[in-house]
């Protein structure tokens, strides 16, 4: 299972079904002013059916393809409402189905219309009647139309990861390495993935073994600050990750050139320990490059926070990197 927005084709909106519908009741018109065949009853009705059924088609398909919010993942969920609003999304979708079963009874009229009248003069006057109602329906739907047009463009830029398989969630402060890691412990060419509110999309890579297909996620703009600092909206993309399962990586910049405080990432771990429900694993980067006393005094703080395991790697050289998967790979094995 991946996202259930990826394959949702582009819906049209209101301005542009309308068109539709006009230029093939123009193409129809023009087929039947030249169809000797049929009784004047029977074109006024196949008029009525052209904007029934293309408008009841098109609905239908909304209805059908849109995916039910009961069957959508908690974590997509999360993003849809981030994204477009889970309330708006169901009402435009409900508001639609409800349109159709409109239409069924505005064109049982029609047709009921039609028998009960014995004079063609009257069949152009039911005619214009009905589609003109059927349009009515059409254009007082046309919020929901747009709404889900527009939409659905968003709701296909959804990363596409499966948030079912055990999921390695890289998080660090920018800068730190997490980018390198990811590259270095999983498939060489990772699918890049659009995120809400992250100017750089989301990096889904793949750990592969003989038996087994992790995922492996670089999150950057994502698990690199603060909670505290997020707005809600923002804050509500990020937790959507929580929905992921998996455990969270977090990497440490040890070097003498770090940017960042050992301080400010220590906080930015406290913040995810409280928000995730997920291990953690940490691991000291830039190792090759170490301020020792950092390293010192990090990993004295870590382990008073009850960090027993922490790995001192370069993901740049490649050192500690083995043992940091293997151990990756059994806590994923764990949960699978
Ligand atoms: N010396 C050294 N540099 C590293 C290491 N890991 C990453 N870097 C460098 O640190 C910078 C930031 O790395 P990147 O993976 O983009 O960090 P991200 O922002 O957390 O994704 C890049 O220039 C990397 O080459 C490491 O283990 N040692
Ligand atoms: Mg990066």
């Amino acid at each position: 299972m991946t996202s259930p927005f990826e394959n949702l084709g582009r819906l049209l909106t209101y301005e542009d079904l309308r068109e539709k519908i006009s230029a093939r009741y123009i193409k129809l018109n023009r087929k039947l002013k030249t169809s000797k065949d049929m009784t004047i009853k029977a074109k006024e009705l196949a008029r009525i059916n052209l904007v029934y059924g293309n408008i009841k088609n098109y609905f239908e398909k909304i209805v059908h393809t849109m995916p039910h919010t009961s069957k959508i993942h908690p974590f997509y969920l999360d993003l849809l409402d981030v994204l477009v609003g889970v309330n708006d999304y169901k009402k435009s979708i409900v508001r639609i189905s409800k349109a159709i079963r409109i239409l069924d009874k505005i064109h049982k009229e029609c047709l009921s219309m039609f028998r009960l009248t014995s004079k063609p003069n009257e069949y152009a006057e039911i005619r214009r009647n009905c589609i003109g109602r059927l349009l009515s329906v059409l254009k007082r739907n046309r919020k929901y139309i747009d709404f889900l047009a527009h939409a659905t463009l968003k709701l296909r830029d959804i990363p596409s990861i499966n948030p079912e398989t055990p999921t390695a969630i890289v998080a660090g402060m920018p800068q730190v390495g997490k980018s390198t890691l990811v590259k270095a412990i999983s498939t060489a060419k990772p699918k890049i993935a659009p995120y809400p509110f992250t100017t750089r999309n989301l990096i889904l890579g793949h750990i592969i073994g003989r038996d087994f297909k992790f995922q492996a996620i670089d999150t950057p703009g994502l698990l690199d600050r603060p909670l505290s600092e997020r707005n809600p909206i923002e804050l509500q993309a990020v937790l959507a990750l929580k929905h992921v399962k998996g455990i969270i990586v977090y990497l440490f910049d040890v070097s003498v050139t770090g940017y960042y405080t050992l301080k400010q990432q220590l906080r930015v771990l406290s913040d995810i320990e409280e928000a995730f429900d997920k291990e953690i694993i940490v691991a000291l980067n830039k190792i090759d490059v170490a301020d020792l006393s950092k390293v010192k005094e990090l990993i004295d703080t870590l382990k008073s926070r009850g960090y027993e395991r922490l790995f001192k790697i370069s993901a740049l050289k490649g050192i500690g990197v083995k043992e940091l998967k293997d151990t990756i790979i059994s806590e994923l094995r764990k949960i699978s």
